[in-house]
């Protein structure tokens, strides 16, 4: 049988990796089936697009996997292929949630055959034998033996072949610029971020965050080996192809266990295996030096943390008090000294909020390092603590909101400003954040650094800013160019000066993600 896995765009911005759980389900999936990949991000589609696709390939499958934002094309998506006569499976966060709404059972249409409930490394195999027989049932959940509960240990994890996956709608640089970039220095022909994990769950519960719940708070990891030899499989790749890579360790809390990451860590080193990389690890776990030298000395470039607020009465709102925003400069003065720089991501339109948050948490971002800083809204996700606590208190104004989804929307009111005036805060803040004025800020404060890492902070920059202000055609970028020229005449210039580039960092640029959503995830907060 032929397999389609698909994972929908957002309608919104371009993503800049692919999503792991294709990966993983294809390397689950029994022998004698063959499974192709469709990510909407790299080859956008629609409606009958994936019907064509469905018909012109023969496929008897499809696997359609989404988060609660995309679910709304998601379910288009399936509706196509469905009306081909084709069964559709989905799994992933959101259906998890709420699995009647995906098979009809909510008063609403059905849009798919079968739902995988929660993490489906052990399941998908017999979803697939299923759906080959044609006795597919409508839900699949992870139970043991007894029926109870189970999740995957990750002891046994499995290879993906990284060696041999086709991965070419997953490469950043342009197809024109492939035969040129070859040639410079190792190798730029291709790029591409890789989505690699190397534990699941985070305990602490923050009460946004969906990942405590879907995960469970019992943390698992694959053993070091295992992740190290991934990552020398992938550094082989790039090599082999004179391109580059860089990985995203997407765990939720990539220090959870801090013992255990020193370890890894100097697994990789000792191994050879370094390359750049970027990880998500809350601010309390940042204080220790040792695992700081690890993260630098292993090629990490960024940490992505989830301040989510300056006020400590919002975060003990939303159960994540054990950020002390007291020590955010601190944490972010010990990455920059190694040269890691920190994605730092801030929520507004929580219940302690009041006009001018967004001021007020500029105002200390201005004095730490430069870094990224993104903005978003506290949004109920469905079976958090916070969307339960919302409905509860009658204060949702959309409550399902994804079926209508609109970036940067909220579906609730805070208590101290109305939505309106928070969407106002989020605005300032990229606005303001990313303006000509606050890149050549970043860059200055660099000037003692090698140009090097200037470039880099200028870049990232100017991809994160796409977050907000998606760039998604060549008159956008111009725009932006044009608005930031002095910049960038200045970088050049000192690019042709001898010596400029000595020290310079990275042959990789430290996290370069174009039209990132990068920290939508991020702007929600969650390390996860
Ligand atoms: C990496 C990541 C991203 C990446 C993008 C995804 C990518 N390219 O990998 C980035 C950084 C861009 C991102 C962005 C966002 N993210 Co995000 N992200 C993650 C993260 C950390 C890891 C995802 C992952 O690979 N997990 C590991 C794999 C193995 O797990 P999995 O994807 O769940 O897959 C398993 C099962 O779900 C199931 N499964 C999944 N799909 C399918 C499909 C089929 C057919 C089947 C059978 C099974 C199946 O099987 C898999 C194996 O067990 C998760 C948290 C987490 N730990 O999962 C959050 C998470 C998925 N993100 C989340 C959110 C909210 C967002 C944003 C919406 C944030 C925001 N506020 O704007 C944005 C929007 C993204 C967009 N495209 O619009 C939430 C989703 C909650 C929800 N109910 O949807 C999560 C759970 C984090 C959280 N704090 O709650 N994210
Ligand atoms: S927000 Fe981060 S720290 Fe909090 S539960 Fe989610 S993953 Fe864990």
């Amino acid at each position: 049988m032929k397999i389609l896995l698909y994972n929908p765009d957002n309608g919104v911005t371009r993503n800049f990796m692919p999503h792991l759980w294709m990966f993983l389900l294809q390397a689950l999936t029994p022998a004698g089936h063959e499974v192709l990949l469709v990510d909407g991000n790299a080859q956008p589609m629609d409606e009958a697009g994936i019907a064509k696709f469905v018909r012109d390939n023969n496929i008897g499958l499809v696997g359609i996997g989404a988060m609660t934002r995309m679910i709304a094309k998601a379910y288009r998506m399936a509706d196509a292929v469905r009306a081909t006569g084709v069964p559709v499976v989905m799994g992933g966060p959101h259906v998890t949630e709420i699995a009647d709404e995906a098979l009809g059972r909510d008063g609403g249409p059905r849009h798919a055959d079968a739902v995988a409930l929660g993490e489906a490394d052990a399941t998908w195999p017999r979803i697939v034998e299923d759906a080959a027989l044609g006795q597919l049932k409508d839900v699949y959940a992870p139970v043991d033996a007894f029926g109870q509960e189970s999740k995957p240990s990750l002891k046994e994890y499995p290879v993906i072949p990284w060696q041999s996956i086709d991965l070419k709608q997953f490469n950043l640089v342009p197809k024109a610029a492939t035969g040129l970039l070859q040639k410079i220095g190792e190798g730029w022909g291709s790029f591409r971020i890789i989505p690699v994990e190397s534990g699941r769950g985070c305990p602490y519960g923050c009460e946004f965050c969906t990942v405590t719940g879907f995960f469970g708070d019992s943390i698992r990891f694959r053993t070091n080996e295992s992740v190290v030899n991934e990552l020398l499989l992938l550094k082989a790749r790039a090599r082999i192809e004179k391109g580059q890579m860089a990985v995203f360790f997407i765990d939720d809390n990539f220090a959870i266990n801090i013992k255990r990451t020193k370890s890894l860590l100097r697994d990789i080193i000792a191994a050879g295996a370094q390359c750049h990389w970027v990880a998500q690890i809350s601010a309390n776990l940042l204080r220790d030096e040792e695992l700081v030298d690890l993260i630098a000395a292993s090629g990490g470039k960024w940490i992505f943390i989830g301040m989510e607020s300056i006020d400590p009465a919002n975060l003990k709102d939303v159960n994540k008090g054990f950020n002390k925003p007291g020590e955010y400069a601190a944490v972010l003065e010990r990455l920059a000294q190694r040269n890691v720089y920190a994605i730092t991501s801030f929520i507004f339109g929580m219940d302690n909020d009041t006009v001018g948050a967004a001021e007020r948490t500029l105002e200390q971002v201005r004095t730490w390092p430069p870094g990224l800083p993104i903005f978003g809204l506290l949004t109920p996700l469905p079976a958090t603590p916070l969307y339960k606590r919302l409905e509860k208190a009658g204060r949702l104004t959309r409550p399902k909101h994804w079926q209508e989804f609109i970036p940067f929307a909220m579906a609730h009111t805070p208590l101290k400003m109305t939505i309106d005036e928070a969407h106002a805060e989020v605005n300032y803040g990229w606005a303001q954040a990313y303006s000509p004025e606050a890149l050549a800020h970043a860059v200055e404060s660099l000037n003692d650094q090698p140009l090097g890492y200037r470039v880099n902070i200028f870049l990232a920059r100017i991809c994160f800013r796409g977050i907000y202000f998606p760039m998604m055609g060549k008159m956008a970028w111009l725009k932006v160019i044009a608005q930031n020229r002095r910049t960038i005449f200045k970088l050049v210039r000192e690019g042709f000066k001898a010596g400029a580039w000595r020290g310079a960092p990275a042959r990789v640029p430290a996290i370069p993600v174009p039209q990132a959503e990068a920290s939508e995830a991020m702007a929600q907060g969650a390390e996860g």
